[in-house]
């Protein structure tokens, strides 16, 4: 049936969720307090890159499906996608998600849903969400069914995976649960699971939880095959032929908003408890400073001042988004240790050190990092690399190159988890 929705917070998810709703059928006012956001929508333009996305905007602005607003309208239904980022101890940040569920309340009509997307806390529907909800004087539950309903996209395949994956919503009673999936059934074609709300926030949190502690396990298992003297990318290739073993892949470090991020909330709740995730946490963070280390170890006999070219600064492949990013924390230690630094990174429009292509930036380099596996690298003419750079030494962080191609082209090849030869 459709309904008039209101979408607060148009980032990574608000926005492609905008686009979805609007598509299958709904009014859709999309709302964010940054100008930037709601200038660019009125004009159905995207200021994130997505695949795909920009093109659905467009459309369901031109339809008048979609339309953005500064200020919350009344709707059938409220979906507050807000970011909840961690504050500088550890602790999740819920100003937004306070801000955005106070925009609404003086809107809120008998029969209306409330949704909250954003990653949170346990408790925080039952104990953050409702109190302000109250507000309204509606009864939650019976006038106003209120819920929470987390994403699993991948950014970079975002509208598939809101449409395919499978989906879990905790509703503060059975009610509320059943017409918030009424609502996502326009879209979802995935299973939708339901469940109470504590539950709901927990899967959420312990999904990412999941992904961080066994991509520290890689990591931790990195550092123990450079100290044995071994390949760890082998290692791991040989263990996951088992049937039920499936070891994630080492790296210079853990970043986005999500992984990097999601465990701690479970640390808040939960301090005493928590201690493999706050120690894996802690080592996917050390991985930078391990990068750093070895970087140090290559140029201990290169004289005087030395420049390193980093390839890619975003916190994972083929994407633009570097929060979070451990190779910004790398690039801060080399900052401080004075080293003259050029980047590469195709999907980054504007960085310091940014340099247009790599040739220009390996220039005098001595010393090429490989950071982050965008597609684009794998096309890096090492024969002129090998023309421009003071020093033919490359540190692969991800297992990318091709040691024995850039071997052959003259380069010393150095690969984070396998010692040096
Ligand atoms: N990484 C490794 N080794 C690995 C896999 C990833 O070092 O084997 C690093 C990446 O380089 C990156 C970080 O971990 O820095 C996170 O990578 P990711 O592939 O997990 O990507 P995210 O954070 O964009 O997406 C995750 C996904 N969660 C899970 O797969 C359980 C996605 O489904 C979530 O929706 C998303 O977090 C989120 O928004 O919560």
């Amino acid at each position: 049936m459709k309904q008039k929705m209101c979408i607060i917070g148009l980032g990574y998810i608000g926005l492609p969720t905008a686009a979805m709703f609007a598509c299958n059928g709904h009014k859709v006012i999309g709302v964010d307090t940054n100008n930037k956001i709601i200038d660019a929508l009125e004009k159905g333009e995207v200021i994130i890159k997505e695949p795909y996305l920009k093109n659905m905007i467009e459309q369901e602005v031109v339809s008048g499906n979609l339309t953005a607003s500064k200020e919350p309208q009344e709707a059938d239904a409220f979906i507050i996608a807000v970011p909840t980022p961690l504050t500088k101890d550890k602790k999740a940040d819920m100003s937004l998600v306070k801000k955005a569920t106070e925009s609404i309340v003086p809107y809120l009509r008998k029969g209306n849903i409330v949704v909250l997307e954003s990653t949170s806390p346990t408790g925080t529907v039952k104990n953050f969400i409702i109190p302000i909800l109250k507000k309204s004087g509606l009864k939650i539950g019976e006038e106003l069914y209120v819920g929470y309903c987390p994403e699993r996209v991948l950014p970079g395949q975002i509208l598939f995976e809101l449409v395919n994956n499978n989906r879990i919503i905790g509703g503060i009673d059975r009610k509320s649960a059943e017409k918030i999936k009424d609502l996502y059934q326009t879209f979802v074609k995935g299973e939708i699971y339901l469940t109470d709300t504590t539950t709901a926030e927990i899967c959420k949190i312990v999904e990412n939880t999941y992904r961080d502690v066994n991509i520290a396990f890689a990591n931790e298992l990195a550092k123990i095959c450079e100290n044995i003297g071994t390949d760890v990318w082998r290692v791991i290739k040989l263990c996951n032929k088992h049937p039920r073993v499936n070891i994630h892949q080492p790296g210079p470090g853990v970043g986005g908003h999500c992984l990097a991020v999601d465990p701690w909330f479970i640390v808040e709740k939960n301090p005493e408890l928590a201690r493999i995730i706050k120690l894996a946490r802690e080592t996917n963070d050390s991985m930078p400073q391990f990068i750093f280390n070895k970087i140090e170890n290559i140029l201990k006999n290169t004289k005087g001042a030395k420049k390193v070219t980093i390839l890619g600064i975003t916190y994972k492949a083929n994407i633009d988004d570097t929060r979070e990013s451990p190779i910004i924390n790398l690039i801060k230690l080399l900052e401080k240790h004075n080293h003259k630094i050029s980047v590469v990174d195709p999907c980054v429009k504007e960085f310091r050190y940014k340099v247009e292509n790599v040739a220009e930036a390996a220039k005098d380099s001595n010393l090429l990092v490989l950071a982050v596996n965008h597609k684009d690298f794998k096309e890096i003419d090492f024969d002129n690399l090998a023309k421009k750079m003071r020093n033919k030494i490359v540190l692969d962080t991800r297992n990318y190159f091709d040691k024995n191609i850039i071997e052959r082209k003259g380069f010393k090849y150095y690969l984070l988890g396998k010692a040096n030869e």
